[in-house]
């Protein structure tokens, strides 16, 4: 019989959450993103999906990744693109021209912070979005993607 492939989703975080669990803990907690990381495979595989995790301080490079996500048919995408969610249309507009099913993550609640993080770019291209769980809002999120995107939990 053919060996079945996992279907893949994308896990993007963006500037400055390769500092997770080493600064300001008051706001985003003591995980790691290899925490992060972990954690997202670990639900994905629960579900029959691979993630693929990337982070990048630079705006571009988010973009280059989520070309790739379309390219490699990727099924869903995780975004916490940090502050460029507040700044990047650019971020915006690859996320709609690609049309994969996409959820915004923040680990902290965005809307009970500076005015200036109360909107985001990325979250208008994004079919939920998610904010103030720490680092359990990325499980959430791959909870609600994989139900979207029909992926049953695993037996
Ligand atoms: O709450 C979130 O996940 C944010 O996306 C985090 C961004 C912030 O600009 C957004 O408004 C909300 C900042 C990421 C910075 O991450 C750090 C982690 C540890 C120590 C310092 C920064």
């Amino acid at each position: 019989m053919a060996k079945t492939v996992d279907q893949t989703i994308y896990v993007l975080n963006g500037p400055n959450l390769n500092l997770l669990g080493t600064r300001e803990p008051q706001t985003y907690g003591h995980a790691t993103l290899a925490d992060v990381e972990k954690l997202c495979a670990e639900t994905a595989a629960q579900f029959g999906l691979k993630a693929d995790c990337r982070q990048s301080n630079r705006e571009g490079e988010l973009i280059d990744f989520i070309h790739e996500a379309h390219a490699r048919k990727a099924v869903g995408i995780v975004i916490n693109a940090g502050a460029y969610s507040h700044t990047s249309i650019a971020l915006h507009d690859a996320l709609v021209a690609v049309t994969i099913p996409t959820v915004e993550v923040h680990i902290s609640n965005i809307h009970a912070r500076e005015n200036f993080r109360h909107h985001s770019f990325t979250a208008m291209a994004a079919f939920a979005t998610l904010c103030g769980f720490g680092i359990d809002g990325y499980r959430l999120a791959i909870d609600g993607l994989a139900a979207r995107v029909g992926a049953k939990a695993k037996a």
